[in-house]
């Protein structure tokens, strides 16, 4: 295997409890706001060596003085790679297929896009060996079509309505949704906004959960590296208070992403791809504690 760096100085491979998969693809949405193809290379240099690296096998978290995740908890299998001799279906089937291999073998994956169309695709992956897990989706935009048009690929702003239509999960919530927009999206009944505050009532008891995070949905003062910024987001501990309230609910995260950090728009010093690592490593400690068998995954 050729030699990469890796997230968090964890192992090459799928030995991990959780497998880490970079997504470099960003032509879901339009090529002016291209760049989030750059993110899973820079989100893990940013992730170590000198301050997260997993060479002595734990990480912790200073606040907390809580230990996040070991060295076994994580692998990292890479980037799949985009080749342009090939097409965009092709592409994304394959990135379904790797998660259908991982999921088949008891993992939680962990997605480093790329665009949010990435997540239709990991989806569809769940979905092929029979995984129905319901979503949580942390995002300024909805992703929902207005109506439907036939023959129109689905985007990074439009997905949900293809995940919906095509019944990959038992619903979708979606938290931090907010600002204008020319029209209302048609609402599947599927899926449905809810507030930080309503989300416990809103899971679905004994139904494994899929974490999508689109860097979005934070406030573009503290992530200001996105494509489509939406000014008043949440703010960073709105993501600990998610994975508590799936915690509490006795739920398991089955499998997490994070998608549309766009590097082109970030700070000099990576102020945005910093609050990615510490996103990244909240979902990783998540799953992993899961995997340590609070909760089994159904
Ligand atoms: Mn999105």
């Amino acid at each position: 295997m050729k030699s990469f760096r890796t997230l968090f100085g964890c192992e090459a491979g799928a030995s991990g409890r959780v497998v880490a998969l970079g997504v470099p693809y960003d032509r879901g949405t339009d090529p002016e706001h291209g760049g989030a193809a750059a993110a899973p290379t820079l989100i893990r240099s940013l992730s170590g060596p000198e301050h997260h690296c997993l060479a002595k096998g734990q990480l912790f978290d200073l606040a907390s003085r809580s230990q996040l995740f070991v060295g076994a908890d994580l692998s990292d299998l890479g980037n799949l790679r985009f080749q342009t001799s090939g097409t965009d279906d092709a592409y994304l089937a394959q990135v379904g297929d790797a998660m259908a291999t991982l999921v088949h073998a008891g993992k939680r994956t962990l997605v480093l896009g790329g665009d949010h169309l990435v997540t239709l695709a990991v989806l569809r992956g769940y979905a092929q060996v029979g995984r129905r897990v319901q979503v949580v989706q942390l995002d300024a935009h909805h992703d929902l079509d207005e109506h439907p048009v036939s023959g129109e690929r689905p985007t990074h702003a439009t997905f949900m309505s293809a995940v919906a239509d095509e019944g990959l999960a038992a619903q979708v919530l979606q938290v931090g949704v907010r600002g204008l927009s020319p029209y209302l999206p048609r609402t599947p009944d599927t899926v449905r906004v809810v507030g930080l505050g309503e989300l416990e009532r809103a899971l679905l008891p004994a139904t494994d959960v899929y974490l999508t995070v689109d860097t979005d949905a934070f406030d573009p003062a503290a992530a200001p590296a996105v494509s489509y910024p939406e000014p008043g987001g949440l703010g960073f501990d709105a993501l600990d208070r998610v994975l508590a309230t799936i915690r509490a609910a006795g739920l398991a995260v089955a499998g997490a992403d994070w998608t549309e950090y766009n590097p082109r728009f970030d700070t000099a010093h990576h102020l945005t791809g910093r609050l990615v690592v510490r996103g990244v490593a909240a979902l990783v400690t998540a799953m992993a504690q899961a995997a340590h068998g609070t909760a089994e995954l159904r």
